[in-house]
């Protein structure tokens, strides 16, 4: 059922948008129009109400200079306004036949176009103090709430129309009475939301040209253009002129009726425009026809600006306000990962779960969860890792990888049957890492209160107005709540999240490369580059001495209990020689069972102290691997002179630790 509405409802909007509301070929009967090209002088077109309104008949002004209507001395003075060649500083004051007209002149293509407009004997004069009054009641308002509320109490001041309202587009376009001024017998209308139909997209764009339009009378009653024949002698058709910018271009059938079934004579309302956008529109209407002059109706388009751009600048302050807010927590969140030590999936995990803000501070969600290769961390409640996988496969989301949907149901319908619960889904790629960061959100299901029943009940066709438009209300599912640009702050902290991953396996890979795998040691690498730093500082050290480690019989060790077993005697000895050192000697291994301690600062007397410790600490018996065994080492020392290089230095260690084998074992050897 709501979606059959749904379709009917997009097809009215196709369908009105369609009407060629620009080029009506006819005006509204409360004034004259006559277009006059520019070059020639003479008049092209005119309405047929040119003898009621002016007392001039349009047949006998049609192809005749412009002074046939204006009178000589008018047309000598604003010849350059005719002309094109000067703007018009609307309105102009006219006097044809006795009667005072405001005259409204703008440039068509190759027209000039002139609207004559009954002076009305109103207090027109004073609405410039009033207008300055009213911008300045409507600056003090500090939210929209208030501000709506001021510019319909101004605005209904100013002009005493019985209803005055203000409509909030959604960003689907469907609109809300969001602040209402009306005579007391009438029915309220604040809160209720229309459909998108009800201003066509056509409308929208006239309405974003020209910021006012006044509809005097709904009765319907028009006045045609009439035109000069073209040079083959037919008339053109006339609907050739264009009236988007006129202010007296007639209604559209549609909207005279949905304005007669709302028991509306009259309207005027005002564009809301932000960024090229209609945000919005400020209405007056009235039950009888009534309408304002030009000048007042200038006064409501300086006022409906203001309102425009205070919103605007609201809605800007709002949202930075609400950016800081997510930045800041997003900061909390990073720094967090920027503190850890380890930076594995889990270590992130804890970081982005466990803490004083979580996943969930940044994007309110039912549940989130971060996955990064093998695992999988989730806070509040969230489908199975392997669902969510499947059913993003199923949702197909290209290279991006990015999914953002407040109706899964409606947007992914395969993936949605693997996640029962789940409306609002947000799932953005972690770049590198082969994971991604997951929210979820439930369906929410919301109450609208419509303007009139939304079903086809309401409308004797489908492309009629409601006949009705008593409050309906109806609820809405489907939809969870929507994510208002949050994905952006979720694509951010990915690209966070990737960059500590990146770092990690670099730091890793840099690691590696310089330590010895089994025992975590300084490898060859490592070692000779701290001898060379070592050998560089010489001059100022009293001395440096390398002491060069070998077990004894290792091979035997390896042959007979296995490598395994090996390998616990290395890492065994390793954290042996590393106990027995100090903290500023470095130990390396080179390889097999070689290791190799670089003493700095220190004399041959304090090295070959620590060299004995060395023997003596590898000699003790060790358990290992459920066998005690015993291993001795073989060391050999070197002092380093002004010549020496790390290679060797290491050399002559390597040559010492020799003699301690030759000179039998377990020993230290100069
Ligand atoms: C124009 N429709 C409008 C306008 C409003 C509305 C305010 C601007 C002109 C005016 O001020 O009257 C709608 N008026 C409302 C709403 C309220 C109100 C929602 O008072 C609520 C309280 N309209 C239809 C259908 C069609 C349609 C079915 O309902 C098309 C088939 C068309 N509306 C339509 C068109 C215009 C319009 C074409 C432009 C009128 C014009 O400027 O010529």
């Amino acid at each position: 059922m709501l979606i059959e509405q749904k379709t009917e409802e997009q097809r009215r909007l196709e369908e009105c948008s369609q009407e060629p509301i620009r080029a009506p070929g006819a005006i509204q009967p409360h004034g004259a129009l006559v277009a006059v090209n520019r070059i020639s002088g003479l008049v092209e077109h005119a309405s047929d109400n040119c003898a009621q309104i002016l007392g001039i008949e349009a047949e006998s002004i049609l192809g005749a200079p412009v002074a046939a209507v204006t009178g000589e001395d008018w047309a000598t003075l604003h010849a350059e306004v005719l002309a094109g060649t000067a703007h018009s500083k609307n309105p102009l004051a006219i006097t044809i036949g006795g009667l005072r007209f405001d005259l409204i002149v703008h440039q068509v293509a190759a027209l000039a176009v002139l609207e004559f407009e009954p002076s009305l004997t109103s207090d027109d004069y004073q609405s410039a103090q009033s207008i300055y009054e009213s911008v300045h009641a409507l600056t003090a308002a500090t939210n929209d709430r208030d501000l709506w509320a001021s510019t319909v109490r101004e605005m209904r001041q100013l002009t005493g129309f019985d209803r005055v309202m203000v409509y909030h587009f959604h960003p689907d376009g469907h609109g809300e009475v969001v602040a209402e001024e009306r005579a007391d017998d009438m029915d309220p209308y604040l809160g209720l939301h229309f459909p998108a139909s009800d201003i066509p997209t056509q409308a929208r764009e006239l309405y974003l040209t020209k910021l006012s339009r006044m509809i005097v009378s709904s009765s319907g009653e028009t006045s045609a253009l009439l035109s000069l024949p073209g040079p083959d002698g037919d008339p053109p058709p006339t609907t050739s002129l264009d009236l988007s910018r006129a202010e007296l271009r007639s209604v559209s059938p549609f909207h005279l009726q949905f304005m007669r079934n709302m028991g509306q004579a009259s309207t005027l309302s005002l564009s809301l425009a932000r960024d090229g956008r209609l945000i919005g529109m400020i209405t007056l209407a009235n039950r009888t026809p009534r309408r304002v002059s030009y000048v007042l109706r200038q006064g409501l388009e300086v006022l409906a600006t203001q309102v425009a751009v205070q919103l605007s600048s609201m809605s800007e302050i709002t949202r930075l306000t609400r950016q800081m807010h997510e930045r800041s927590i997003r900061a909390q969140l990073v720094n967090g990962l920027a503190l850890l030590r380890a930076t594995d999936a889990e270590a992130l995990s804890t970081a982005l779960f466990a803490g004083t803000v979580t996943l969930l501070d940044l994007i309110p969600a039912r549940g989130a969860m971060l996955s990064l290769g093998e695992h999988t961390s989730t806070i509040g409640t969230t489908p199975d890792v392997r669902d969510v996988v499947a059913a993003s496969r199923r949702a197909d989301l290209g290279e991006s990888r990015l999914l953002v949907t407040e109706s899964l149901g409606a947007d992914h319908p395969q993936a949605a049957a693997l996640l029962p619960g789940v409306t609002g889904w947000l799932l953005v790629p972690i770049a590198r890492g082969e994971g991604f960061l997951a929210w979820f959100r439930p369906e929410i299901t919301e109450t609208v209160d419509w303007l009139g029943d939304q079903t086809p009940r309401n409308r004797p066709t489908p492309l009629s107005p409601r006949t009705s438009f008593t409050s309906w209300t109806q609820s809405v599912s489907g939809r969870s709540a929507p994510w208002e640009g949050l994905d952006a702050e979720a694509v951010e902290l990915a690209a966070d999240l990737a960059g500590v991953v990146v770092r990690h396996e670099e730091s890793q890979l840099a690691t590696l490369a310089l330590r010895d795998t089994l025992t975590g040691l300084p490898n060859r690498r490592m070692f000779l580059e701290r001898i060379d730093t070592a050998l560089a500082n010489l001059p100022k050290e009293p001395s440096v001495t390398v002491l060069f480690v070998d077990l004894d019989g290792f091979k035997t060790i390896n042959d007979t209990h296995g490598h395994d077993v090996g390998d616990a005697v290395l890492v065994h000895v390793a954290k042996q020689i590393v106990a027995t050192t100090r903290t500023h000697d470095t130990v390396a291994r080179l390889g097999g069972d070689e290791f190799v301690v670089l003493c700095e600062n220190t004399t041959p007397q304090e090295a070959a102290v620590v060299a004995g410790r060395i023997v003596d600490a590898v000699r003790q018996p060790a358990f290992l691997g459920g066998i005690t065994l015993t291993v001795t080492a073989s060391v050999g020392m070197s002092a380093a002179d002004a010549t020496s290089t790390p290679a060797a230095l290491l050399r002559a260690a390597d040559g010492a630790m020799y003699r301690a084998k030759s000179g039998g074992r377990n020993q230290l050897s100069l």
